[in-house]
């Protein structure tokens, strides 16, 4: 398989784990997307370059770094540190909200609401569980395993029997694990890929976004999360809609509990949704501004030209995920190759 052949060693991690961290600060703690967006689409940059940094000029030639992060570059290069990052660890406020961050549930806005109320770590947390909903306490319940990165062989595993399961239902299911299992995200030297969650995406071709059978679709996703939760699959339900699913899984009870997301899709928008689902992040972003200077808004569902007045105008029929691409002058890149 391609992935596990895959040697791209990345040679300026130091670079993209301080990009990381700055990312994830203005994330949780400054609340600042356009920052956040900013360090991630560096790191992604960094993450794939061939040979080693040497100065912040050089990295200031390559695309998505600027003037600021080709200083911070230089700083990192001459002290092994970053001063922004050594004041931030030394701030109790902006530990404890990126910590309570990484309960799944608990986003940016909840995590500076409970600090505000004296919380800073798990303990004072589980003390507060009234202040949690359900996600949250399952998040918390489940920290240390969600925290663990999941090996491809497991998700493999999980897999078959999703596949399995749900094609007893009906064979003409068609399902697929996305997320970054689809591609190596950043592989390394061993080809060892893992993941954060599991991703899987369901369609069916008597689902289509024109002939909604509405009162038969809400019951889709619930019967295949029924059934999956019957087999001893999923272990908890964080929440259930008519398109997805959010909740914890665990393939044998001396394995931690994993995260697993299930989205349920119309047939005709089935390959917006894989591309979308296959990610990565910062290159669905890339792919989606490149739509817009072509003329096109392209989203998890459609891809739709823009007219003059800006009002996009009927989807684009799509049979495949190259046409996406196609369509809006986007050289075509596999799976493998969407990291940035
Ligand atoms: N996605 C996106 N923008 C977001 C969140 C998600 O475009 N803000 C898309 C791209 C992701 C996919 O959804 O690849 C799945 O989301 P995950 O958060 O599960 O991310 P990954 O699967 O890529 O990484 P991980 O291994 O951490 O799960
Ligand atoms: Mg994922
Ligand atoms: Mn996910």
């Amino acid at each position: 398989r391609k992935h596990e052949e895959t040697n791209n060693e990345n040679l300026n991690k130091d670079f993209c784990d301080f990009l990381s961290e700055l990312a994830q600060f203005e994330k949780n703690v400054s609340r600042n997307i356009h920052k956040y967006n900013a360090y991630r689409k560096a790191s992604a940059t960094l993450a794939v370059h061939p040979t080693r940094i040497t100065s912040g000029a050089e990295a200031k030639k390559l695309p998505n770094i600027g003037d600021k992060i080709a200083k911070k570059i230089d700083e990192f290069l001459q002290t092994g540190k970053l001063q922004k990052l050594e004041n931030i660890h030394k701030d109790e406020r902006s530990q404890a909200i990126s910590l309570l961050t990484r309960v799944s549930g608990i986003g940016p806005s909840k995590a500076q609401k409970l600090v505000e109320k004296g919380i800073s770590n798990l303990d004072d947390l589980k003390k507060h569980s009234d202040l949690l909903n359900h996600h949250q306490i399952i998040g918390l319940k489940y920290f240390n395993d969600f925290e663990q990165k999941i090996p491809r062989s497991e998700i493999k595993e999980i897999e078959k029997v999703i596949k399995k399961k749900i094609k007893k239902i009906d064979v003409k299911y068609e399902i697929n694990i996305c997320g970054s299992y689809s591609f190596c995200l950043f592989p390394n030297r061993r080809g060892k890929a893992e993941s954060g969650d599991i991703d899987t995406l369901v369609t069916h071709p008597n689902y289509t976004s024109k002939n909604p059978d509405k009162a038969h679709i809400d019951s889709v996703l619930k019967t295949i999360v029924r059934k999956l939760t019957n087999c001893g699959l999923i272990t908890e339900t964080l929440s259930l809609g008519e398109t997805k699913f959010m909740g914890a899984c665990q393939l044998k009870s001396d394995l931690p509990m994993r995260r697993l997301d299930i989205r349920f899709q119309p047939y005709d928008q089935y390959y917006c949704s894989l591309l979308y689902f296959t990610g990565s992040d910062v290159f669905n972003q890339n792919m989606r501004s490149h739509a817009l200077e072509q003329g096109f808004t392209l989203n998890e569902y459609t891809l739709r030209p823009l007219g003059c007045t800006g009002v996009p105008g009927e989807p684009v029929e799509i049979t495949c995920e190259e046409e996406i691409f196609d369509v809006i002058n986007y050289p075509y890149k596999s799976p493998e190759e969407r990291n940035n």
